[in-house]
């Protein structure tokens, strides 16, 4: 049964924060003080919503039913009342942890809430507001150099969006800069023909991952299981580092990793220049994530961007996981020193929105090309100005490479102290992974973590990642370092 403790500590929590609405960080003092597990996890009311929710649909993935109501902050709150530290925040989705006072006010404004309501088909009917929010908005955060973006619905129709623009960009290229098609290009699309359906293609890399829809899934390479039994594209694939650890320690290794991989890279694009379907962009994740969390140097980067620019070739960065402050800057890219920013970048997750930046040069060259009914949703951009203010005035970028210091340092003492369960501690900011030896340590680590009150992802066959809000303070690093620490304890005995 439920601490009584713990309950009403929760219960006071919430009635404050909500009465308060307070405008800074201190509204974090009204968070529990720590984890706390009443029940075993998964609990009984846990169970029985599973049971529920499994006699209407496949609902092996879900692991916790949150409660909303009490969840607060780096805090989530579960059916049974368990009390969990979120080192994962809905796969990296929530910027601001849980009931965020400056989030739960951004709807009594009545305007903003007229917007919510009346949600418009924004590439047809946006609101007389809609121009304005985009500037100061999205336009605010845009990587310099990119001065256009369409919102979509989420990461894989952003990327799969971004695909079109570098598709019409493309072709439009090969016909010489003409608008016009041709009869034969209008009735032979109709039949999935070429030359109105070309066969371009993009690359991508092996263990990327970029989404699920059948489009977007050409382009994934994290698990077999993403992909078996939809038909894909006869795209190309390229090696994408991988490196040995500590970095500072492998360098020539690692250095002769990154040219080996953009050898391929280049050798990849030149093959496919002499097949029917030529490499008309190329698609990479700044840091591979669900596919294992492997980085990358700035080097790399550099050098992917010389590659395509000396093969007329598009650069497409997705950072639909990566963006929005977690690596420490608002955009991973930046952390690479690039000559030029990539041709266009896609987002979602943490900027609640979907969408993709894209430089002039792909704007579609007639309407109605990259569209749908939705294309986003305004109220979300309600929610992200609040948002970036608050990363603004927050310093929290700042936050997040302060906690990222002592995350990381602890995960390297722990590394030292446990070498025989986690290795390879790696990442920017508070975007962190260590890996176990084996795929059934690590589900034994995540799986005690849990039990231990802490919320934390698994990536890839063996790694373990970290993707907190970005108000994850040092004192919420400590306690997930403890945490991990008497969970490796225990796996020991
Ligand atoms: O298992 C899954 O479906 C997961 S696990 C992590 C994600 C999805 N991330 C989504 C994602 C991403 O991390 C990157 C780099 N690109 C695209 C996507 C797709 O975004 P959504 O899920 O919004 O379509």
């Amino acid at each position: 049964m439920l601490r009584r403790g713990c309950k009403s500590l929760i219960e006071k929590n919430i009635k404050t924060s909500v009465l308060q609405r307070a405008q800074n960080r201190s509204t974090l003092a009204q968070e529990p003080q720590k984890p706390c597990i009443v029940t075993e996890v998964p609990g009984p009311k846990t169970k029985e919503l599973l049971s529920q929710l499994s006699s209407m649909q496949q609902a092996g993935s879900v692991q916790l039913f949150a409660d909303y109501d009490k969840s607060i902050g780096n805090y989530f709150v579960d059916a049974d009342s368990n009390v969990f530290l979120d080192a994962f925040t809905q796969i990296s989705s929530m910027p601001l942890g849980y009931n965020h006072p400056e989030l739960l006010s951004a709807f009594d404004d009545e305007h903003n809430l007229k917007e919510l309501i009346n949600r418009p088909a924004l590439g047809v009917f946006p609101s007389t507001q809609y121009p304005d929010r985009l500037r100061k908005v999205l336009m605010s955060v845009a990587p310099p150099g990119l001065e256009e973006v369409s919102t979509m619905m989420c990461g894989s129709c952003s990327n799969e969006n971004a695909f079109k623009a570098v598709f019409f960009w493309y072709r439009t290229k090969q016909r010489g800069g003409r608008l016009d098609f041709t009869p034969e290009e209008m009735s032979s699309c109709m039949l999935n023909q070429v030359p109105g359906s070309p066969k371009l293609s993009i690359l991508s890399f092996m263990g990327g991952f970029h989404g699920r829809t059948l489009g977007a899934l050409s382009t994934t390479r994290s698990k077999a299981i993403h992909k078996l039994d939809s038909p894909a594209f006869d795209w190309p694939v390229a090696p994408f580092p991988r490196y040995k650890y500590p970095l500072d320690q492998h360098q020539t290794e690692n250095h002769q990793e990154d040219n080996k991989c953009l050898e391929q890279v280049a050798d990849v694009i030149q093959q496919y220049s002499k097949k029917p379907n030529p490499v008309a962009g190329v698609l990479v994740e700044p840091i591979q994530s669900e596919g294992g969390d492997y980085e990358a140097s700035p080097e790399f980067f550099r050098g992917l961007q010389k590659i395509c620019k000396e093969n007329g070739v598009a650069l497409i960065i997705d950072e639909v996981q990566t963006g929005c402050g977690p690596t420490g800057k608002m955009w991973c890219y930046e952390h690479f020193n690039l000559p030029s920013p990539p041709d266009l970048l896609t987002f979602s997750k943490k900027m609640l929105t979907g969408g993709f930046y894209y430089h002039t040069d792909f704007r579609a060259p007639q309407p109605y090309r990259i569209f749908n009914t939705w294309m986003g949703d305004p109220g979300k951009l309600i929610l992200l100005e609040r948002v970036l203010n608050l990363i603004k005035t927050q310093k929290l970028l700042d936050l997040v490479n302060e906690s990222g210091k002592v995350l990381k340092s602890g995960l390297h003492q722990l590394e030292s102290e446990y070498p025989h369960l986690i290795n390879s501690v790696r990442g920017r900011g508070t975007f962190l992974a260590f890996n176990a030896p084996s795929t059934e340590c690590r589900d034994a680590i995540t799986t005690q973590l849990k039990k231990n009150g802490v919320i934390g992802g698994g990536c890839g066959d063996n790694a373990i990642r970290l993707r907190p809000a970005l108000i994850f303070e040092p004192k919420h690093a400590n306690i997930y370092l403890d945490i991990l620490r008497k969970s490796l304890k225990n796996i020991s005995k």
